[in-house]
């Protein structure tokens, strides 16, 4: 009899073995799909086509709380990194290096718009991402009603939207809130205070109110595991807080999706007293999680679960109403969550790989790109390029939550001049793009990250994101790059061979 637990446990050891190496994420080898089909790779005429921004990054400074970090950082002189794509805690890469008028007027956007605009239309964009900064409509913490200034400055934005033919979608909270919000309150600071969500509602109001009858594709929150991960874990962005584990910031993605449901709810209640029909969505950084090995199990175990904690228990709290966050004990139901998403965002930007060691089960390191690697396609932030991740996760969205997707942002750092990399990347995710249309995914749009270079957080105005270059040595001068006029035509005949030709990717079908 007492033979039995061993038994049973021996039993149950070998089928674990047995199991163990179809478990988890696997690491692929090609970095592309296999082509069904011989080019063109058309898109639909009513298929949205575009690029993104984000207030902060491109706009004048507002007193936020990124312009609060920044300023300190130039106090301070923490201009560090940890390396080549690794933002050091507390600092802003080579933040020092450049003028007091490009930090403070970022990319003189203010100023160009119009300009900016008339690009992305003359480039054949028929819609534009952007934010609304909500300390530019609240800069100060009594204001009753939006700042006129704000008000008139984000009309102003929206009629050369309206003069370029271009489709808004915005996005209501990109990383950066008020300053006066991390003023302390009953011990707490930014989005744990009590009042936090009293505040974004007086803005998600003045926002309805003054660009409701303008504006009818919303982002409530752009990547808030990224804003969660980095300002309160990695301390790379404000608050800058480290804290030991991810149950510790429960309260705070608890509070983003309160956040995100009242935005839902104030949006759609305008709309329909307006009659009018909006889309109201968020959108969630994604990468293919790779283990770095595919022998080692932990490692493919472990890029399961941190695929799942960074990308999926967001949107399945959105989806069904209750958080439950991988990994921890954390389990909470948010009332008036469930169900509202009329579509999903998806930021692209290529693979992590996971190494985990068997001695120190609960640690692991994500890797940017595989240091064995040298042929390995990378940024200039040095982010592994794979293009066959978009389709990958596209088609993983679709299975899970059957709603409409929009690729919200996709890119990639290039500061060369020929901007041949740029263009491969372009073609290769466009290209299985194609494919996840081709599949019945159901893609509506795709917005190219970004439209001109711009203030890359904790990396400083060093990465070069844009389908146009910006000079800051003349001017902010606006130079097209190679690559916006191959969207353009893309845009207009689809994906040729020539093309594929072209950037070296016509062999891959
Ligand atoms: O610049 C950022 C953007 O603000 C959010 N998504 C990723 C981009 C590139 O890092």
């Amino acid at each position: 009899m007492r033979k039995w637990p061993f038994v049973v446990g021996g039993i149950g050891l070998l089928g674990a073995l047995a199991f163990l190496p179809w478990f988890g994420a696997r690491r692929t080898r090609g970095l592309h799909s296999v082509m069904p089909a011989p080019p063109p790779y058309v898109f639909p005429r009513d298929f949205l086509f575009g690029a993104a921004t984000a207030g902060h990054q491109i706009e004048r400074a507002q007193p936020s709380d990124w312009t609060a970090f920044e300023q300190e950082v130039m106090r301070t002189g923490r201009f560090g990194t940890l390396g080549t794509g690794r933002p050091k805690p507390g600092h802003i890469h080579d933040l020092g290096r450049w003028p007091d008028e490009v930090r403070r007027a970022k990319t003189n956007h203010d100023a160009l718009y119009a300009q900016d605009l008339a690009l992305a239309a003359q480039m054949g964009h028929n819609a534009y991402r952007f934010s609304l900064e909500w300390a530019r409509l609240f800069p100060k913490e009594q204001m009753e009603e939006a700042d006129p200034q704000g008000v008139a400055y984000y009309h102003g934005l929206l009629d050369a939207m309206e003069r370029a033919g271009l489709t808004p979608s915005a996005t209501l909270f990109h990383f950066a809130s008020p300053q006066w919000l991390w003023q302390e309150r009953g011990g707490r600071r930014g989005w744990e205070r009590d009042d936090a969500l009293r505040h974004f509602e007086r803005y998600l109001r003045a926002v309805a109110k003054h660009f409701g009858g303008r504006i009818s594709h919303y982002c409530t929150l752009n990547e808030p595991m990224v804003y969660v991960y980095n300002g309160y874990l990695e301390g790379v962005f404000p608050p800058g807080e480290r804290r030991g584990d991810p149950s510790q910031v429960a309260g705070v993605v608890a509070q983003l999706l309160r956040a995100h449901a009242l935005a839902y709810r104030i949006l759609k209640e305008d709309a329909s007293r307006r009659g009018r029909s909006i889309a109201v969505g968020f959108t969630q950084h994604t990468r293919a999680f790779h283990p770095y090995r595919n022998w080692a199990p932990l490692d493919r175990l472990t890029a399961s679960l941190i695929e799942q904690a960074f990308i999926w228990d967001f949107v399945d709290a959105v989806h069904t109403g209750t958080l439950r966050m991988t990994g921890t004990q954390q389990r909470q139901e948010i009332p008036g969550l469930k169900g509202t998403q009329d579509y999903l965002g998806i930021n692209y930007y290529g693979r992590f790989y996971i190494k985990t060691s068997i001695l120190h089960p609960l640690r692991f390191e994500i890797l940017m790109h595989d240091p064995d690697d040298p042929s390995e396609p990378r940024s200039d932030l040095g982010w592994a390029e794979y293009p066959r991740g978009l389709l990958e996760v596209l088609a993983e969205a679709q299975r899970r939550y059957q709603l409409p997707l929009y690729v919200l942002e996709n890119g990639v750092a290039d500061a060369a001049d020929d901007d041949r990399r740029r263009q491969r990347y372009l073609v290769a995710h466009l290209r299985e793009l194609w494919l996840a249309r081709q599949r019945g995914i159901d893609v509506r749009g795709y917005f190219h990250w970004s439209l001109i270079d711009n203030f890359e957080w904790a990396e400083g105005f060093g990465p070069r994101f844009g389908l146009i270059r910006v000079d800051y040595q003349d001017g902010f001068r606006r130079v097209p790059r190679p690559s916006a006029d191959l969207y353009r035509r893309i845009i207009r005949t689809g994906i040729t061979h020539e093309m594929l030709q072209a950037v070296g990717l016509a062999s891959d079908r």
